[in-house]
């Protein structure tokens, strides 16, 4: 096995985590359906695919490292589901916390000197740098927006 008990371990979590991402985002998508506001639904959507993705893409990792994934129980999405505002600063949150995850998990690659993980997880330090990015755009818009958050929408389908 190239990658230690520990960092399987860890990465195991990080899989599960970016599964709770994905379960999150289709939550928040189903409030954005249930407040008739299909653009950010559909874009919500395509996000927890996209947390899907993230989730099989260290999936693979960990196999092909010759470590051992474990599926576990997600946890089931908390938040104020009413308000557009409270879930994209809920996302920006969110997004910030999945960051500091995978900045704990490069520092332990490091501190392990396994540089074929710290080398797998560039792309993930990456991909958060666009993903906080994108949260900020989209909760200044909605706070620009106000009440005419309808307006917003096709702004929306041009950032997916
Ligand atoms: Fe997996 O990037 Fe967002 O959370």
């Amino acid at each position: 096995m190239l990658i230690s008990q520990q960092m399987n371990d860890r990465l195991n979590d990080q899989i599960n985590f970016e599964q709770y991402s994905s379960h999150t985002y289709l939550a928040m998508s189903a409030a954005f359906e249930k407040m008739g506001l299909k653009v950010f639904a559909d874009y919500y959507r395509k996000h927890a695919d996209e947390e899907r993705e993230h989730a099989m893409k260290m999936f693979d990792y960990v196999v092909d490292a010759g470590g051992t994934v474990v599926i576990k129980a997600i946890d089931e999405p908390k938040g104020d589901w009413n308000s557009v505002e409270k879930i994209v600063q809920q996302t920006l949150e969110h997004e910030i916390l999945v960051t500091k995850r995978i900045n704990d998990l490069v520092e332990l690659a490091e501190q392990e000197k396994d540089y074929a993980t710290r080398s797998f997880l560039q792309w993930y330090v990456d991909e958060q740098v666009e993903e906080v990015s994108t949260a900020e755009q989209l909760l200044t818009l909605v706070k620009m927006a106000g009440d005419n958050i309808l307006y917003l929408e096709h702004r929306i389908s041009q950032m997916a």
